[in-house]
């Protein structure tokens, strides 16, 4: 068992696995130099090296969050029906759809 970069992940006869956690959000690409040696004595073990680069695929990991949990927003009375009152949005880290927001709105109790 070999360790390779970033202890995220070891080879053992040629296979890869993941041995730490993983977060699209925080690496999403990993290049890892990987070794092959044999075990021939003469003239010795030789060795050949490859570039593996592994691409973290998004997981929904994350809900949306607003800037904010309480936000107050201010309008005259009598506007306009149609009237803009302000901006009220989330942010999501996550990639895609699992990033897409989509936003209700009821009256709070
Ligand atoms: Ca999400
Ligand atoms: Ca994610």
């Amino acid at each position: 068992m070999r360790t390779a970069y970033y202890y995220y992940y070891y080879l053992l006869s040629g296979e890869v696995f993941v041995a730490g956690g993983l977060d699209r959000e925080d690496k999403d690409v990993y290049h890892l130099n990987i070794s092959a040696t044999d075990t021939g004595v003469l003239p010795g073990p030789l060795e050949t090296v490859t570039m593996v680069t592994i691409h973290l695929s998004d997981s929904n990991d994350n809900p949306p969050m607003f800037s904010q949990s309480v936000i107050e927003l201010n309008v005259r009375e009598n506007m306009p029906v149609g009237s803009r009152v302000g901006d009220v949005l989330a942010s999501d880290p996550d990639l895609g759809a699992n990033a897409a927001v989509q936003y209700y709105m009821q009256e709070a109790g």
